[in-house]
């Protein structure tokens, strides 16, 4: 007998919370589990507003086709909406027994902000993760460079999310000295394009990540000179096939590849951190996130002190 529930959450963010160029209040999505003979299994459902192509709606709505096919015995195709085809498939994999319990919760600080909470926080953290673009890019450059000088053990991954021209990183790069810029492993997405971003790269010397590039239509995952690694983002990729051919093909290509966050719960957060224990062993995932939220959700993080919520206070939205 199969059965599943479909629950939607809705957690408030830390005030401030910026993404792209939004402020955002709260994070919602779905919970799901699936019920069989052997188990159960659980996955996230959380379209990203400004990175996902669909809406929560949307989303829900599919998911809901999804589960009244499995649930009446029969093997549904995977959702073409990404979040869907990912969180179904999380919960395909537990139920199966397939997703290894062991995560890597040791994840890249993220660092924004206050420059002296941040020079504490990184005294015992040998890699770490700063966004710039935000702020002028000089400013960027000198508080990169303060921190790697202060910091010699420290080693830093930079996401500008495509807000430079070249011109601008350019500025950046001015104000960081060569023997310095060893110590960035890669500056995510420096420039709006991907060709100014390569042209940086040369020039700099810095090596580059791939994030946002990753997602565009007939991206060919290659080697180039300069890239060191892809950000994966399960929730904006697809089902945990794609994501291991993903994975797969990064190896071929000798590029690291690296799970990322897109804001999930700690539910979400914790599988991810076994999807990175499991498929990528060697790379350090980015999943430093659950500080923007005030909650948990039914699964907790290692030693996170926020309260945990129970699927008992959320609402069923669909169950059978
Ligand atoms: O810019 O990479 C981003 C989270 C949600 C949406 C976009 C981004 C992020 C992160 C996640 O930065 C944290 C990480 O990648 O280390
Ligand atoms: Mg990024």
């Amino acid at each position: 007998m199969r059965g599943a529930t479909l629950w939607a959450y809705c957690l408030p963010l830390e005030a401030g919370t910026v993404l792209r160029d939004r402020r955002v209040k709260e994070r919602c999505g779905l919970l799901v589990r699936l019920t069989a003979d052997e188990g159960e299994g659980w996955g996230e459902i959380a379209p990203l507003p400004g990175f996902s192509a669909e809406t929560l709606a949307e989303a829900r709505n599919d998911a809901i086709r999804w589960l009244a096919s499995w649930c009446s015995g029969e093997a549904p195709g995977e959702s073409q909406h990404p979040s869907v085809a990912y969180g179904l498939s999380c919960a395909m994999a537990e139920l199966a027994g397939e997703l290894p319990d062991a995560g890597n919760y040791n994840s890249a600080m993220l660092c924004t902000g206050d420059p002296d909470k941040l020079f504490n926080s990184l005294q015992q953290q040998p890699l770490a993760k700063m966004k710039v673009g935000i702020v002028e890019p000089v400013r960027d450059g000198m508080m990169v460079s303060l921190l790697l000088e202060a910091l010699p053990e420290l080693t830093l991954r930079l996401d500008a999310n495509r807000q430079w021209s070249l011109d601008k990183a350019r500025q950046f790069a001015r104000f960081v000295s060569s023997e310095l810029r060893s110590r960035i492993a890669f500056i995510e997405e420096p420039c709006h394009t991907p060709q100014a971003s390569r042209e940086f790269a040369r020039e700099s010397g810095i090596a580059l990540a791939w994030d946002e590039t990753v997602r565009e239509v007939d991206y060919p995952l290659v080697a180039e000179p300069y890239l060191r690694a892809i950000v994966i983002k399960p929730m904006l990729t697809g089902s945990l096939s794609k994501v291991r051919a993903l994975v797969a093909q990064a190896e071929q290509a000798g590029i690291a590849a690296i799970i990322s966050s897109s804001l999930e719960s700690s539910l979400g957060l914790a599988q991810l951190a076994r999807l990175a224990a499991w498929l990528t062993p060697t790379s350090q995932p980015g999943l430093d996130t659950l500080n923007v939220m005030r909650q948990q959700l039914v699964r907790s993080w290692p030693d996170c002190p926020l309260p945990l919520i129970l699927e008992g206070e959320l609402e069923v939205v669909w169950q059978r």
